[in-house]
């Protein structure tokens, strides 16, 4: 079985990172988790990574002028352990037109709706707003445009009654935490 070198960026709790190092802990998985950059030094991801024995950088991104100076830097650090695929888990820094480029085709992203409905840093709020009955998790190719890349896979979640944006967002948490090494699978078989 042949181990996929995959980075995995956040800025957050990392709960979908936590998925995916589960998911390639397991033998015969395509991938491996290599390492984890984040550009937030108190992302819980961070001690995810440590007690999990994987890489961790955090590059914060207050300390670049550009974002095309802080995206080189991340670039670097994935060429030097040969990374092969990028996975944003909770990543919220938008990257330039150059890196997406860079990883075309190469580079997912989990986000909390059923895209192309409620795009935006607030998508379970704004899906809880809107009164829908059914929202979801979709794992998408990034692109330069936000939320708007190749869809790889998605999941369903029920909207109850009385759901609060937390109540309706643990309850997508625990379909994205399927989807996302399902998606990640797809595609490096895909490749
Ligand atoms: C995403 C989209 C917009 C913001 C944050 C996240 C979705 C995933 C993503 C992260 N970086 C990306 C993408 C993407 O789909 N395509 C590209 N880059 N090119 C967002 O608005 N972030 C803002 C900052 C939020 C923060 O730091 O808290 C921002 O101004 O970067
Ligand atoms: C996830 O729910 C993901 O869908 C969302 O951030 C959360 C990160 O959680 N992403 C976005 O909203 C992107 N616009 P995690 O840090 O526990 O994986």
């Amino acid at each position: 079985m042949i181990k996929h070198r995959v980075a995995v960026l956040i800025s957050g709790n990392g709960s979908n990172l936590q998925a995916l190092i589960d998911a390639a802990n397991q033998p015969d998985y395509p991938a491996q988790i290599m390492l984890i950059i984040s550009n937030k030094t108190d992302a819980y991801g961070v001690t995810r990574a440590k007690n999990a024995g994987i890489a961790a950088h955090v590059i914060n991104h207050k300390d670049y002028s550009t974002r095309e100076e802080f995206d080189n830097t991340l670039n670097k650090i994935l060429k030097q352990y040969s990374i092969e695929f990028v996975c944003l888990a909770g990543f919220m820094r938008i990257l330039s037109d150059g890196f997406v480029n860079e990883w075309r085709g190469r580079m997912l992203n989990i986000h909390p709706s059923l895209l192309p409905d409620f795009k935006g840093a607030h998508a379970v709020r704004d899906a809880l707003a809107a009164g829908v009955k059914e929202v979801g998790c979709t794992v998408h190719l990034v692109t330069e445009e936000m939320d708007a890349g190749e869809i790889i896979a998605q999941a369903r979640v029920p909207v109850f009654a009385d759901d609060t944006v937390e109540k309706l967002h643990n309850r997508i948490h625990e379909q994205e935490h399927k989807l996302y090494p399902h998606a990640l699978k797809i595609l490096i078989n895909n490749k």
